[in-house]
C-alpha cells in the first residue's frame, strides 16, 4: 500500500470547496472551523458522563469492525453511557476490547431531547447548499478502535472533537485492490486490515494507493461519497459525522454501477 498524506485547506468559501473538492471528487481536511465549536473543549469522555451518564445506548460488542462485519459478534448490547465510558478507560487493553459506541444517530427521533442540547455546540458550514437532508451520528471509542475499509453512497465530514484519529482513505476504482464484499444494500467492506494486511491471502492490496488524513481536535474530514475509508483510533475519541443527500449520487450511483456489480457478499 501506497499512501500519500491528504490536503489540507483553512476554512475554505463554499465556491471554493465546491470547486476544489467536490467537483474534483477529492478528499480534504478543513481546519480553521470546528476548532471554534464549543464541542472542541465542553465534550470531553467525563463530561458526558454527567450529561448523559444514565442513558442507555446500544454498543457494538467488538471495537473492531472486521470482527462485526466478517467474524461472530454482529450483536449489539444496551449500556449506560456512564458504564461505556468507564469501561473504555478501564478495558484499554490489547488483550480485552472494550465495546464500540459508533454510529449513534443524534438525528434520529428518539435521539431528539439529545440533539436540541447537543446540536448549540457545532455547526458545520453548509458547504452542499443544493442537499436534501442530513444526518449526524457519534462515535466515541477507546485507543485502537477500528473500522473496516468501508464506504458510504453520501459525502460525509467528519469532526474530531476529542482525541486523535487516523483515516486511510482510498479512491472508488480501488475497489479491485481491497477485495471488497457486499454486506447489505447500503455498505461494502473490505476483510484486510490494512495495519495488518495478509498479502497472502490479498496480494493485491501491495498495490493500493491511498491518502492518510489524521486528525486532531478541530479538524474536519471531507470523504466524499464512495471513497473508501478505515478509521483508527490513536487515543480515546470522540467524533461527530454528518452525511448529506444529494441528488447527484443517484447519478453517480448510476454511473458506477459496474463496481457494485463486481463486489462479492459476504459469507456471515
Ligand atoms: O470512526 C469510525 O469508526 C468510522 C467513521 C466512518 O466510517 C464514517 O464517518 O463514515
Amino acid at each position: 500500500m501506497q499512501l500519500k498524506p491528504i490536503e489540507r485547506i483553512e476554512k475554505p468559501t463554499v465556491e471554493e470547496f465546491q470547486y476544489e473538492f467536490v467537483m474534483q471528487d477529492k478528499p480534504v481536511i478543513i481546519s480553521g472551523v470546528a476548532n471554534e465549536w464549543p464541542a472542541c473543549y465542553l465534550w470531553k469522555p467525563e463530561a458526558f458522563k454527567s450529561m448523559f451518564g444514565d442513558v442507555r445506548v446500544p454498543v457494538r460488542q467488538s471495537d473492531n469492525e472486521i470482527d462485526v462485519f466478517f467474524g461472530k459478534s454482529t450483536a449489539l448490547t444496551e449500556i449506560s453511557i456512564a458504564d461505556y465510558i468507564d469501561s473504555i478507560e478501564s478495558l484499554n487493553t490489547d488483550s480485552q476490547r472494550p465495546s464500540y459506541l459508533g454510529n449513534l444517530s443524534l438525528t434520529s427521533p428518539q435521539a431528539q431531547e439529545y440533539f436540541e442540547k447537543l446540536k448549540l455546540h457545532f455547526d458545520f458550514p453548509n458547504y452542499f447548499p443544493d442537499n436534501n437532508g442530513i444526518d449526524i451520528r457519534i462515535w466515541m471509542g477507546a485507543a485502537n478502535q477500528k473500522s473496516t475499509i468501508h464506504n458510504d453512497p453520501d459525502h460525509n465530514f467528519n469532526a474530531q472533537i476529542f482525541g486523535k484519529k487516523v483515516f486511510l482513505l482510498f479512491a472508488p476504482e480501488e475497489y479491485k485492490n481491497l477485495y471488497v464484499k457486499k454486506i447489505d444494500d447500503e455498505l461494502w467492506s473490505s476483510p484486510i486490515d490494512p495495519q495488518q494486511p495478509n498479502l497472502e491471502m490479498f496480494p493485491l492490496f501491495n498495490e493500493t494507493n491511498g491518502l492518510e488524513a489524521v486528525l486532531n481536535v478541530g479538524d474536519i474530514l471531507f470523504i466524499p461519497a464512495f471513497w473508501w475509508h478505515q478509521a483508527l483510533s490513536l487515543s480515546t475519541t470522540i467524533n461527530i459525522n454528518m452525511w448529506l443527500y444529494t441528488n447527484k449520487i443517484f447519478k453517480f450511483w448510476e454511473q458506477h454501477s459496474a463496481f457494485s456489480c463486481n463486489c462479492t457478499k459476504a459469507e456471515n
